[in-house]
């Protein structure tokens, strides 16, 4: 049997593909805001149901420009449960990440633990849609508003989900995905940044393109992190065949709960109650106590079967090397607690409910 790996890449038909970048062989246009661009862009509007998007080379750079966009410096409230990814983005913007902890029913930020870290120095909440889990937007929101702080989110898990019937990106300053192959909608690489203020906007668009205003006008100090017109093209395709793509995704997860679902010691994740999801993920929390084993049995024991699951995310940002002395996972105790018991399972439109079965069945007889 061939491994099983945590995810595996949607793509569209290899023709359909050839048949969409065929043109580019005609027009030579291969990047910089081509007409695969503008034309992603458009049907993302429609989809995410926003106002406005802008489109970048990663998830990663769209949070990265989106902070200094923002124009802001001092303190961002986050949290460490992430992909390294999201701490890294404030760190690189000269500003100081202040970790706070997450709920153990969803992993998302711990509204209840927020005011308490607001300094004079606070100027935003980063926080995480974890697993397509929507944060507690309305309470956040309700937060920032009083203290005057910046709302971004990092919704690299969170594509096209709806949240009480919005589109998630709605919520907070500016949201950013992530398009990355590993995503529940991909560009190869790409992402993008949902924002309500034009200027940010604005900002936005130069700065991905070295701050050129025109020709003549350099008004920022941007870099470079531009989509291309081949992963344009990708994403075009693969927004086609999405919604099939998120059906086959909730069967699999459907299968996964039924089978795992109150099995003892093995935590499975809910669909939150008004959300739309996308079943990007599927984490289990492992209680070793109850489960009479711990969570790096269990991925040994899946990994000698030839299913590679993962432990995002483990570690939390907080403890990573290049944090260490820095930032203390004391300050985050569930957030660590449980960095050390989750462990993420196969989760793709085409994995097969007999190797679903084939996952449950190891785990159960644990
Ligand atoms: N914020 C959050 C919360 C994020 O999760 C991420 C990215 C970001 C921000 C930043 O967005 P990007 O800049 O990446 O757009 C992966 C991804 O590289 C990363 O995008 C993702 N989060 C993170 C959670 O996971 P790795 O190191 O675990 O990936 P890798 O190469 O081990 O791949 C995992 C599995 O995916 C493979 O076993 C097989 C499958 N796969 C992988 C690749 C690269 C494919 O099927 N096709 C592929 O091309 O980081």
């Amino acid at each position: 049997m061939d491994n099983i790996l945590v995810t595996r890449s949607s793509m569209p038909p290899i023709e359909e593909y050839f048949s969409e970048i065929s043109n580019i062989w005609e027009n030579h246009w291969l990047t910089n805001m081509g007409e695969k661009h503008v034309r992603l862009q458009k049907e993302l509007l429609h989809y995410l149901d926003v106002d406005n998007v802008e489109l970048f080379t990663n998830g990663h750079m769209a949070l990265e420009m989106t902070l200094q966009a923002l124009n802001i410096s001092g303190e961002v409230i986050t949290s460490p449960y992430t992909f390294v990814s999201t701490t890294h983005a404030i760190v690189r913007n000269g500003m100081t990440p202040v970790f706070c902890d997450i709920n153990p029913e969803d992993y998302t930020i711990d509204v209840n633990k927020i005011e308490s870290l607001i300094t004079d120095k606070t100027v935003a909440i980063l926080p995480i849609h974890v697993y397509g889990n929507v944060c507690d937007v309305d309470a956040i929101d309700e937060i920032a508003k009083k203290h005057n702080l910046r709302v971004i989110y990092d919704a690299a898990h969170a594509f096209g989900e709806k949240y009480n019937g919005k589109g998630v990106a709605n919520f907070g300053d500016v949201s950013c995905f992530s398009f990355h192959a590993t995503k529940v909608f991909n560009t190869i690489e790409g992402g993008a940044a949902c924002y309500r203020d034009g200027v940010i906007g604005e900002r936005l668009y130069q700065l991905k393109n070295f701050g050129i205003k025109d020709e003549e006008t350099i008004s920022g100090v941007g870099a470079n992190a531009k989509m291309n017109e081949f992963c344009a093209a990708m994403g075009l395709c693969n927004l086609r065949h999405l919604n099939d793509e998120i059906r086959k995704r909730e069967i699999v997860y459907n299968r996964y709960i039924e089978r795992l679902e109150g099995v003892k010691g093995i935590k499975v994740n809910l669909i939150q109650r008004g959300v739309e999801y996308n079943y990007a993920y599927f984490p289990i929390v492992v209680e070793p106590k109850e489960y009479g084993n711990d969570r790096d049995y269990l991925f040994k024991k899946l990994f000698s079967n030839n299913i590679v699951s993962r432990k995002y995310f483990y570690p939390i940002t907080n403890t990573c090397d290049c944090y260490k002395g820095i930032f203390s996972p004391e300050d985050t105790p569930i957030a660590y607690e449980i960095s050390k018991k989750v462990l993420t399972l196969p989760m793709y439109a085409d994995l097969d409910i007999g190797t679903v079965d084939y996952i449950c069945d190891l785990i159960i007889s644990v």
